[in-house]
């Protein structure tokens, strides 16, 4: 029934400053994160990415475990300020060195390195210099950067992604300053500062294409990992369906659907006004620059209904009862791993489609014997792998699927207090304990098919 044809990728996600630790080492430079960690009281028990799981030391452990876990694909993120101590100018060969090892390690033990360029961790420096996203150097510093990833690795690694989720870079780190949960840099700009940072974001990840692509060594693929609102009818009939479809353009205007569509749609600029950011037609264009795949991180539903009004659509919030998991945002909604690729294809002709993140934090208290059996994390695993079997077997353009995350790891404003692994980690030891989802997982890759 369930079932992924040869072709279709298995995978597991991290990001650097979620895992590396080692963040004074081999001439790494700060990044916001390590200073956001260091004000007290922004970080739950002010925890900090210092250390973290140590990958940057246990990595060989670490492509093991990944390896009898049987995926396909790792995706890891480069640290920034890991590479480019001072984000642009000298450049850290140690840090690079890293990069060499991880990616040697992996390819010696049959797993494809995904790379993502920017997961959150921007250089201090840059954010001292010049106010970081607020200006718009950064969109050639960026630049700078992956082409200098992409001459050193792109030899063995033929997948990248630009950035990692817009919002939680630029509304989360710019627009919610003081708010619990609030991302680093932790400030609160105006309105009008705040698209402009976006409109630096979305310039970046253009001209990080070019670059990539200017400086590859062999062809390679090139896309990004978005947070878009994954969209989804609520119940499936053609109104709704074609509601929900609508939706995903609009709800995403701000980042995705100008991506797509070269343009900012007309309702987002409205909405803005005044407020709405200086742009180009020569930026716009290089924020279109075609891409070879979409990569989506998919959490949670967007529950849509037709109305009759302006929009054509309503936005159906999800119940107090509503089934969700340990974060306040992660409720379940399985069918977005269907929608989405579906939706892409239909409404940008998008032609190869990754989920590039979809996991759950769950309470995994190891039990007397020391296992970890997060019965809660298959059933939110099973339900969304049912549903992106759908997609595939109806020839919707999924190619591959990437879990969050590979091992548990520090998640930015909640520190080590929430839990999204298959592999779980003991903080003190650096144990790391295969959860039963570990093994779940190991048995749909083994058997193509939803167990
Ligand atoms: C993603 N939301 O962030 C990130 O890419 C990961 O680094 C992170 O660990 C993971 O999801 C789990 O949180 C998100 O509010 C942050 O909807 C916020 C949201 C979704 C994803």
């Amino acid at each position: 029934m369930h079932t992924f044809p040869e072709d279709f990728l298995f995978g597991a996600a991290t990001a650097a400053y979620q895992v590396e630790g080692a963040a004074r080492e081999d001439g790494r430079g700060p990044s916001i994160w390590d200073t956001f960690c260091q004000k007290p009281g922004r970080i739950r028990d002010d925890d900090t990415g210092d250390v973290s799981i140590d990958q940057y030391h246990r990595y060989k452990e670490d492509v093991q475990i990944l390896k009898t876990l049987g995926v396909q694909m790792y995706r890891f993120s480069v640290s920034w300020p890991r590479v480019l101590p001072e984000g642009r100018g000298r450049v850290n060969q140690a840090g690079l060195d890293y990069y060499d090892r991880l990616v040697d390690e992996l390819l010696a033990n049959g797993i494809q390195p995904w790379v993502t360029l920017f997961h959150w961790d921007l250089p201090q420096a840059l954010e001292d210099a010049y106010g970081g996203w607020r200006n718009p150097q950064i969109s050639d510093d960026f630049a700078a950067y992956a082409g200098i990833i992409s001459e050193r690795l792109s030899d063995r690694v033929k997948n990248f992604f630009t950035v990692n989720e817009f919002a939680c870079f630029i509304e989360s780190g710019y627009g919610n300053g003081g708010n619990p949960g609030c991302f680093a840099p932790g400030l609160r700009i105006s309105k009008k500062e705040l698209a402009q940072a976006s409109h630096n974001a979305l310039l970046a990840h253009g001209k990080a294409v070019l670059a990539l692509r200017s400086k590859a060594r062999q062809p390679i693929q090139v896309g990004l990992a978005e947070n878009a609102q994954s969209t989804c009818p609520i119940i499936e009939t053609p109104e709704n369906i074609k509601a929900a479809r609508k939706a995903f353009g609009e709800i995403n205007a701000k980042y995705l659907t100008t991506i797509m569509e070269g343009a900012y749609r007309p309702s987002y600029l409205e909405k803005l006004g005044l407020d709405a950011p200086h742009f180009t037609d020569e930026e716009m264009k290089i924020i279109a620059s075609p891409l070879d795949f979409l990569g989506m991180n998919m959490y949670f539903s967007y529950l849509i209904r037709a109305a009759d009004n302006k929009d054509g659509f309503d936005t159906i919030p999800v119940t107090a009862s509503h089934p969700r998991f340990m974060m306040p945002w992660l409720h379940l909604g399985p069918q977005i791993t269907y929608w989405a690729p579906r939706f892409a294809r239909e409404v940008w002709n998008v032609k190869a489609f990754y989920i590039t993140e979809n996991g759950c934090a769950s309470e995994d208290v190891p039990n007397f014997q020391g296992e970890i059996l997060d019965t809660d994390r298959i059933v939110y695993l099973r339900s969304h792998f049912e549903n992106a079997a759908r997609a595939v077997a109806e020839g919707w353009p999924l190619k591959g699927y990437f879990i969050w995350s590979a091992f548990d790891n520090f998640e930015w404003a909640c520190g080590y207090s929430r839990r999204f692994g298959l592999v779980y980690v003991n903080y003190k030891t650096q144990k790391r304990t295969p959860k039963l989802s570990y093994r779940w997982y190991q048995e749909v890759i083994r058997n193509r098919t939803v167990v």
